[in-house]
């Protein structure tokens, strides 16, 4: 079995300390108004929605959430592109609330240098960005913050990256990318032991390209950064066992444990009590065939 990463299981996040020696998992928190509160309706109560996603929150990270990903941009093809201001007030003040009252690890969801530094001082602990620090300012913005960041992989942009995702040979394709990006982060000053990666499942890949990539995660894992993996209830399991949106979590569980087996360290989820179970019955029974 492939280590988790190779060196470093201990990340820095802003003081708080993650343990990779053992999988954990990232639950997602979103604050955009078309999937939280009531489906968007035209009144929305900025107080009422911060304090349904603190009660998210906080039965996130009762559940065994190690991390909250918090994000104000929806990436999802079609989605309303979202205004500086409008990804700030959704998000900070989450920050602040969550790292004020609960003893988890915040991850930011963005691309927006500005929210990253923001982020950074409401008391976030990770940057995840969907678009590897590719945005004008992203590098320096997060490196000026000295938080992990995860690099994900995505070919094109949302609106238009499912139309016909092309690859040659995903597996090398995402691999080259995601090496060229840690090279660039380490010019600005991003040490390696900050840094993880993710082959973004769904982000311009059909489902045969999600496929190669799971089976060839080992491959990813071997450049010994800690792998993020977001699957859970992504259009793959409707495309390969029609299922709808309420019933992919079986075979959501079944993913996150194939990833973890091979080298998986964090699992992103919207389903964290049923997730972080899956998981620690995989490190129970890794744990049991090292004594
Ligand atoms: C159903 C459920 C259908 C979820 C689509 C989705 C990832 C990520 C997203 C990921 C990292 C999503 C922000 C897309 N996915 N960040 N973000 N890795 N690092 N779609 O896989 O959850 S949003």
């Amino acid at each position: 079995m492939l280590p988790r990463s190779t060196e470093c299981p201990v990340l820095n996040c802003a003081g708080r300390r993650l343990d990779l020696t053992r999988p954990i998992v990232m639950g997602v928190i979103n604050t955009t108004p078309d999937s939280f509160s009531d489906g968007g309706t035209l009144y929305r109560n900025a107080h009422l929605d911060i304090e349904q996603a603190m009660a998210r929150a906080r039965d996130m990270a009762t559940a065994g959430a190690s991390i909250l990903d918090i994000g104000g941009e929806s990436t999802r093809p079609g989605a309303q592109p979202v205004s500086l201001q409008e990804e700030m007030d959704r998000v900070l003040p989450l920050v602040a609330r969550i790292a004020a009252e609960l003893p988890v690890v915040i991850s930011v969801d963005t691309s927006t240098p500005e929210l990253m530094r923001e982020a950074a001082r409401a008391g976030a602990g990770m940057l995840n960005d969907v678009r590897a620090l590719t945005r004008a300012g992203a590098l320096e913005a997060a490196a000026s913050t000295g938080l992990p960041v995860c690099l994900m992989h995505m070919q094109g942009e949302p609106g238009s990256m499912q139309v016909a995702p092309h690859y040659l040979d995903v597996v090398t394709e995402v691999r080259d990318f995601l090496q060229d990006r840690v090279a660039a982060c380490e010019r600005l000053g991003i040490v390696r032991e900050q840094l993880l990666l993710d082959p973004g499942f769904g982000f311009g890949k059909t489902v045969i390209h999600n496929m190669q990539l799971l089976r060839g995660l080992p491959q990813l894992a071997a450049a010994g950064f800690p792998l993020v993996v977001g699957l859970s209830r992504k259009s793959m399991i409707g495309k390969l066992l029609g299922r709808e949106m309420e019933q992919r979590l079986p075979a959501g569980l079944a993913l996150a444990v194939m990833a973890v087996e091979r080298g998986a360290a964090i699992i992103r989820t919207h389903d964290v009590a049923a997730t972080a179970d899956a998981v620690a019955m995989w490190s129970a029974l890794q744990e049991f065939g090292e004594v």
